[in-house]
């Protein structure tokens, strides 16, 4: 057994070349942001009204910039800037020299990659959406660029570790600080899921579209997507765990409820978050009913570190407002800091996580998935998701870690447009992924520009939900260019910090939290669950799946 929790890391800064890293990774992320968010714009009305894009731009091709560019580039390089930065802080408040030159590579890579990619898009050679689903094929640098960005986080991953090492070779039998070991969890799954995608581009998706191949197994580049898919949604989940677990207590003038309860719920999303990808294919054919069953199994066992966190989450707000004196059984929602735009978008996002998460129950329980698979619905979801709960945990994250790095402060003004920001975004969302979780049920599919179906009666009856989603994603861009506006003001224009008030939000464990089993950190035998989980999940359906399947020829559908 362990007892060191963090040890108290107030008014620590972190090194200026760090800084300068961690903030240069974030503003790219923001300006994918503001760039899919257009895409997404342009979506929403083209879906409301039958607005006519100019000629040149299809639906379609829109539809891949905003996947890719939200899903993929803005939250891969948000997440690499924030863990970078948290590392940085959490080990001493600077990187290792190696580390941070690898880093650069890592953005580099990624920031080339990102490039390749959208020009791609941008020629119309790669309307293929984020899923990028075989047997639709794209120009072979659509992949390229996509590998490069996958490559150089793996690159930046490989430099979190050695910096965990390093911190562990200096401070023995010591427990990591909370932050560092979430971030650890967090680039661990990363490594382990996108081999998954890096094997179906490499060895299926790159020789096909070269034309080196003439035929792609469509069955098994689906399954190593989904394998690397499900596991991306829960690397957009973690460093928003991170925010909920290990910030929030500091801004509202707690403590982190249990060390233990945190680090195995890190684990327990390690474990089940890899080997439950059938969840995204129930209603394909070629994979046996049985396998799709072990599967959803497993989705139901991923879901019970969210329970966990939600338990904790709850006992951490109530113990912090009852030592501030509330009394009644919800006195504690009085004592928080609601004007603080740092804690009310995070805390947003959680309250939304509540259905969101009930969503996706509903979507992994096998009967249910055939009412809503393909349908809106599904889009409707993963708005709630990762684009209200992760988005507005960014968000409020950003408020204090843009003005630490770039040494200016969170003004008034800024704080109350950040409060502003958050209610647009709410109030966008509610609109815009309330009428797709409504119309979805309706039977609306997913991925349609404005379409009535030969006037079908079904069809209008969606056409009024369809003009409420419209409205949503028009608020929800307003929110965009206000989230554009707060972080440029904050990293180059705000009141310099030169008192040194700005401080990275790092909170302590409770006194009384009992101490953390030393096991919790033992790499080896959780990395090892995790084979054995992915071999024992995956092994029989990919060897399936390799056994005399027709290939498909490439199709270009645009
Ligand atoms: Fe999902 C499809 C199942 C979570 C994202 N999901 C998607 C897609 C995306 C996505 C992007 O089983 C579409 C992919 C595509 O393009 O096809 N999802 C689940 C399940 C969970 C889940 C079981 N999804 C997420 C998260 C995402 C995300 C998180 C992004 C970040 N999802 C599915 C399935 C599909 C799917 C199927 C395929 C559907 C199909 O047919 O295509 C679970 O992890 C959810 C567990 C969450 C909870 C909630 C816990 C609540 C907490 C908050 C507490 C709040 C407090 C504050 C304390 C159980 C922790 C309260 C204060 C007050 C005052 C009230």
């Amino acid at each position: 057994m362990e007892t060191n929790h963090d040890a108290p890391l107030t008014n620590r800064k972190i090194n200026p070349q760090d800084s300068i890293l961690a903030l240069t990774h974030i503003l790219f992320a923001f300006g994918a942001l503001a760039l899919g968010g257009f895409a997404g714009l342009l979506q929403g009305v083209v879906k409301a009204t039958n607005f006519k894009l100019p000629a040149g731009i299809g639906y379609y091709q829109l539809l891949t910039a905003h996947g890719v560019l939200m899903a993929l580039v803005f939250t891969t390089f948000f997440i690499v800037g924030f863990l970078y930065a948290g590392a940085a802080y959490t080990t001493g408040g600077s990187m290792r020299p190696g580390v941070r030159r690898a880093n650069w590579w890592g953005f580099g890579l990624m920031a080339g990659g990102t490039i390749m990619t959208v020009i791609m898009i941008l020629l119309n050679q790669a309307s293929v959406l984020y899923t990028f689903y075989a047997p639709l094929k794209a120009s072979p640098f659509f992949y390229l660029g996509l590998t490069l960005v996958v490559v150089g986080s793996w690159i930046s991953g490989i430099g979190l570790f050695v910096q965990y090492a390093h911190w562990r070779k200096q401070n023995p039998g010591k427990l990591s600080p909370l932050f560092l070991f979430m971030a650890v969890v967090t680039m661990t799954m990363w490594l382990i899921c996108t081999l998954g995608v890096a094997a179906e581009v490499l060895l299926l998706l790159l020789p096909w579209s070269m034309g080196w191949v003439p035929t792609v197994n469509v069955m098994l580049s689906r399954t190593l997507f989904w394998y690397f898919g499900h596991p991306l949604v829960y690397f957009w989940l973690l460093p928003t765990y991170i925010c909920w677990y290990v910030v929030i207590p500091k801004l509202i003038g707690g403590k982190v409820f249990s060390d233990s309860l945190a680090r195995l719920s890190f684990i327990l999303l390690l474990l089940f978050s890899i080997p439950v990808g059938f969840h995204h294919q129930l209603t394909e054919p070629g994979i046996s009913p049985v396998w799709k069953f072990i599967q959803v199994v497993l989705t139901f066992m991923v879901v019970v570190p969210s329970l966990m966190t939600a338990f904790s989450l709850f006992a951490m707000l109530e113990l912090s407002g009852r030592a501030k004196g509330a009394k009644r059984l919800f006195g504690w929602l009085g004592k928080l800091p609601w004007k603080d735009a740092r804690f009310f978008a995070p805390f947003m996002g959680m309250v939304i996580f509540i259905p969101a998460g009930a969503g996706g129950i509903v979507n992994a329980s096998n009967q249910m998935n055939q009412v809503v698979h393909n349908t809106i619905w599904v889009t409707g979801h993963f708005h709630l998701t990762v684009a209200t709960s992760v988005a507005l945990t960014f968000f409020g994250l950003m408020y204090w870690l843009v003005p630490l790095l770039s040494g200016r402060k969170l003004t008034p003004a800024m704080n109350k447009l950040g409060l502003a920001q958050t209610w647009i975004w709410v109030i966008g969302m509610f609109l815009m992924s309330g009428s797709m979780h409504a119309v979805g049920l309706l039977g609306s599919p997913r991925r349609t520009a404005y379409t009535t179906y030969g006037d079908h009666a079904d069809a209008l009856s969606w056409i009024p939900l369809h003009r409420v989603l419209g409205m949503g994603g028009v608020i929800l861009f307003i929110g965009i260019i206000l989230i554009i506006y707060i972080i440029l003001e904050l990293a180059f224009f705000a009141e310099k910090d030169t008192a040194g008030e700005e401080d990275f939000q790092v909170a302590e464990v409770a006194e009384d939290a009992h101490a953390t089993p030393a096991l919790l950190e033992n790499w080896k035998v959780w990395v090892g669950i995790v084979v054995i989980l992915i071999l024992f999940a995956y092994t029989i359906p990919v060897l399936d799946m390799l056994r005399d399947v027709p290939g498909s020829k490439p199709w270009v559908t645009w």
